[in-house]
């Protein structure tokens, strides 16, 4: 069995780091990534299946969408040190939820993961919390399987639980 993993997010949110990692947890040596221009794919097994991981580029958002109908999982990376790009990082989100509740026939387990918590100012997790709190009717009647999940790519944590949370799909 091949499961698709999509993972979207704004430019340099911190996908291709947190990739990088999930794909050799603790190997905790500094890891340096370059923008993602296109499509990077990896795979990986576990527990007996095997995954593929695929990173859309920031820069290719404008393409994101046509990618949703074909993945089993959808990941969208927030980095929380960068609240200028909100607005966009929200826009996005909207529209991701939007093409998931009418273009996929199928339900897709999708997390948000909030990333970067160990250089962010504190307020932008309550300013997201708050984002979530507020919308949280319009966020689960669109589609009630989100999953959050708080940390960043330097330690182990956030990638430990975004893998168990995938491991019990
Ligand atoms: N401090 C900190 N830095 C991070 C974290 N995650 C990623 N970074 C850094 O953020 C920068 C961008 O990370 P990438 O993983 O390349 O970002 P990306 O989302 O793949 O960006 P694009 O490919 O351009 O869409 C790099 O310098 C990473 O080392 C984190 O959790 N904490
Ligand atoms: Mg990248």
């Amino acid at each position: 069995m091949v499961k698709e993993i999509l993972v979207l997010g704004n430019q340099s949110s911190g996908k291709s780091l947190f990739i990088t990692r999930l794909l050799s947890i603790n190997d905790l040596r500094k890891i340096s990534t370059i923008p993602t221009t296109g499509i990077e794919l990896h795979n990986f097994h576990m527990r007996d299946i095997d995954y593929n991981l695929r990173e859309v580029g920031g820069l290719m958002s404008s393409q994101w969408m046509s990618y949703i109908e074909y993945c089993d999982i959808l990941l969208y990376m927030i980095d929380l040190s960068d609240l200028g790009s909100l607005a966009t990082t929200i826009m996005l989100l909207y529209e991701i939820l939007d093409c998931i509740q009418h273009n996929s026939s199928k339900s897709i387990p999708f997390a948000v993961v909030f990333n970067k918590n160990d250089i962010c100012d504190p307020m932008s997790k309550i300013i997201y919390d708050n984002f979530i709190n507020n919308e949280y009717e319009f966020l689960s009647n669109s589609y009630n399987k989100i999953v959050y999940f708080y940390g960043n790519s330097i330690d182990d944590t956030s990638i430990l639980a975004v893998k168990d949370w995938m491991s019990k799909l």
